[in-house]
């Protein structure tokens, strides 16, 4: 049986009835893709997920990659390879294609909506397929022969990596140390070394190709001295896309690790033998942070919904077992032998259950809701007004949204799949025999890599809040605002607006707090170690008020249908929609009511502090 259960009737809730792709199926950029063929992609990827990438996902944790330090080389196990496989014959990888490249014409809430099921069902298969897309980052940004490259690269389905950090170099990739020395032919020669990269080595292509941030000799120093430079495992011949010589460029270490055992992390070591690391400048420019931002970016959207993916997966594990598991009496039951009852009579097991769910469909909404500004801007961009103010203002809200569906969505499904997925199925959680204690592991990770909660969270209020002008927020407040002024639902949804009313003043009191705090620090600089305690505060509260007005959105889509004709089926789904919103509202919002006091009330107690006091 397989360990994973797509929730495609919510992917379907979201793509066709809620949205706004729901209109541009079939449309301008996407007129490949209309909607009886979207429909048929989630399908197919759903049986893809489901079955063969599900099928290798325990056996690949039990038998982690073998690393040969003599040969430089990982072997993958069998089983795993054949997952990969599985999604290569679909040539799934199309879907994140733009069309020159060979694309499907598939918006990004659908390539999105397919990538969660991919993810939950295998996250280590789906990083593996790396190469097409960074190739396609590579085609955008490159030389003409680096386009070409990027071609081969899609052709042959060679494998690709990111490559910034370093030992003293994490958050603080500015750090880095790797240098580049120009040569009298125009290449670069690489030298050090870095760690933590993700699918460096493997056995699954016949080359690799990595996209390195390092040092130009002379160059300055922080993120801004940095250039982006291409260097493969194998040289290629561009003409034939024929392997030559073995470049300087050696995997010397992978990591064992607490999770996603499969997906190698390697150090990775650069002109330490007599063989040079050759690499080529992207683009020819010296704009590497900027140019490898494109790359995070993407991971970053990657990361938020692998883990929510991941809570999703945890949730249905754990409401199939609710389901049977009998165990102790109804609360209300009289007598001690009264008949035993599954656990999801108990109160308890009911506020967990409702929890997971409503969390894995806000969120589920919410990056859905983030692709569709990407889809706004492929639209425009085909329709050559990319400098329209709405496709600017698009480019804006995927920008502000993209660290709350990583900060956010990473450390809700992180906590929630410990508290309460595997809560749920009691001692027998912590066992192996069910995948939830692997989905702990193998999300950890999420909180962590494509740049910290506490990275994800200065990101969010210096750049995208303050920097912006507030241009974005403002524009998000006024949506939010619109909902719980409107009267749709026929006042049945009023006590979520006022929930939603109350938790948008204390995330609004919140950003006023900080502002003030800003502004202070412009004459007592200390101000802003205030603002920088409640940082990630701050998005993991704005992550809590979209994720409940997008629910709430969600339920008056509910109950239009529910007015309607609709099958039994559909009627619990709706109503699970209703249910959800409602113990999102009234269990969750409240909360941030406590978050603005801290936030109002922070001092420096705290960093005053002496350090031996800790
Ligand atoms: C990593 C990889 O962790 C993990 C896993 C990889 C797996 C990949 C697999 C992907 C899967 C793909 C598969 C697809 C398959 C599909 C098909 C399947 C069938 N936005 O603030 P400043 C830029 S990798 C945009 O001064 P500092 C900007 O250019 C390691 N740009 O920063 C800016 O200049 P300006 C990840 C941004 O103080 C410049 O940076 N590591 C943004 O110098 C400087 O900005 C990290 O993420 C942004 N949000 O440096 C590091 N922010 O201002 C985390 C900055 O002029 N650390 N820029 O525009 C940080 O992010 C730091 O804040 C820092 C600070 C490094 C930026
Ligand atoms: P540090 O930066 O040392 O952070 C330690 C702690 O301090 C964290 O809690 C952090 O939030 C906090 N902290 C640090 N600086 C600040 C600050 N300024 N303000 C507030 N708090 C701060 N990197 C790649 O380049 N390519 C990859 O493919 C890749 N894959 C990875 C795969 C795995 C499995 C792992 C574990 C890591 C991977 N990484 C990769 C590296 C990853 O991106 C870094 O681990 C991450 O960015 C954090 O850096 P660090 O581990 O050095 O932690």
């Amino acid at each position: 049986m397989s360990h994973y259960t797509a929730n495609l009737r919510d992917l379907e809730f979201n793509l066709f009835e809620f949205q706004s792709t729901k209109d541009r199926f079939g449309t301008g950029p996407f007129e490949q893709m209309d909607a009886e063929t979207a429909r048929g992609v989630l399908a197919e990827v759903r049986r893809l997920a489901e079955g063969p990438l599900a099928a290798s996902f325990t056996d690949a944790d039990r038998n982690p990659p073998v690393f040969d330090p003599a040969t430089h080389s990982v072997t993958l196990p069998e089983s795993f390879k054949a997952s990969v496989r599985a999604v290569n014959a679909g040539e799934w990888w199309r879907l994140d294609l733009p069309d020159e490249l060979g694309g499907f014409g598939a918006p990004f809430s659908l390539r999105w909506a397919a990538f969660e099921m991919m993810l939950g069902a295998n996250p280590a298969a789906f990083m593996y397929g790396s190469g097409p897309t960074f190739a396609a980052i590579l085609h955008s940004l490159g030389t003409p022969d680096q386009q070409r490259l990027a071609e081969l690269m899609i052709e042959h389905l060679w494998g690709a990596t990111m490559v910034l950090t370093e030992p003293e170099a994490g958050s603080d990739v500015g750090a880095g140390r790797t240098r580049a020395v120009q040569q009298p032919d125009g290449s670069w020669h690489l030298t050090g070394v870095k760690r933590f990269i993700t699918s460096a080595e493997h056995d699954l292509s016949d080359n690799i190709v990595h996209l390195v941030l390092a040092r130009p000799e002379g160059a300055k120093q922080g993120t801004k001295g940095l250039s982006l430079f291409v260097v493969p495992k194998y040289h290629v011949d561009l003409a034939t896309g024929a392997l030559g010589e073995r470049n300087g460029v050696y995997v010397t270490g992978v990591e064992k690790k607490m999770g996603l055992k499969v997906s190698t992390t390697c150090e990775l070591s650069f002109g330490d033998g007599p063989v040079p690391a050759k690499g080529w400048l992207v683009g020819d420019v010296h704009d590497g942070i900027a140019q490898m931002f494109k790359v995070i970016e993407y991971a970053r959207m990657f990361v938020g919904t692998k883990a929510i993916a991941t809570l999703s997966a945890g949730y249905q594990v754990a409401l199939a077992y609710a389901k049977e598991r009998v165990q102790g009496a109804d609360l209300t039951a009289a007598s001690k032998d009264a008949p035993r009852v599954t656990i999801t009579h108990h109160p308890d097991v009911r506020r967990s259950l409702m929890l997971q769910k409503a969390y894995a469909e806000g969120m589920r909404a919410l990056y859905l809701y983030t692709a569709t500004f990407r889809d706004q801007v492929m639209e425009a961009e085909a329709a050559g007004t990319a400098d329209s103010p709405d496709a600017v203002l698009a480019a804006k809200l995927n920008d502000l949204l993209l660290p709350i569906v990583k900060g956010h969505g990473s450390e809700r499904a992180t906590q929630l799949l410990t508290a309460e997925s595997l809560q749920t199925l009691g001692g027998s959680g912590y066992l192996q025999d069910h995948p939830i204690e692997q989905y702990i592991r193998d999300s950890k990770i999420d909180t962590l890599y494509e740049g910290t909660t506490a990275i994800q969270g200065q990101d969010f209020f210096f750049r995208k809040i303050v920097r912006d002008g507030g241009v974005a927020l403002t524009w998000l407040a006024e949506q939010v605002q619109a909902t719980i002024t409107a009267e749709a639902g026929n006042g049945r949804l009023k006590e979520e607006r006022a929930l939603l009313a109350t938790a948008l003043g204390d995330v609004q009191g919140m950003l006023t707090a900080m502002f003030g705090q800003l502004t202070a620090a412009q004459t007592d600089v200390r101000k802003l170690y205030e603002v920088g305690q409640n940082t990630s505060r701050l998005l993991l509260a704005t992550g809590d008020l979209i994720t409940a007005w997008l629910l709430v959105r969600q339920s008056e889509v509910a109950l239009t249908a529910l007015a309607g004709e609709v099958s039994e089926s559909d009627r619990h789904f709706y109503e699970g929609k209703l249910a959800a919103t409602r113990f999102f509202c009234a269990q969750v919002l409240p909360t941030l009511t406590s978050e603005r006091f801290i936030v109002e009330h922070t001092d420096n107690a705290l960093m005053d502090v002496d350090e031996a006091a800790f």
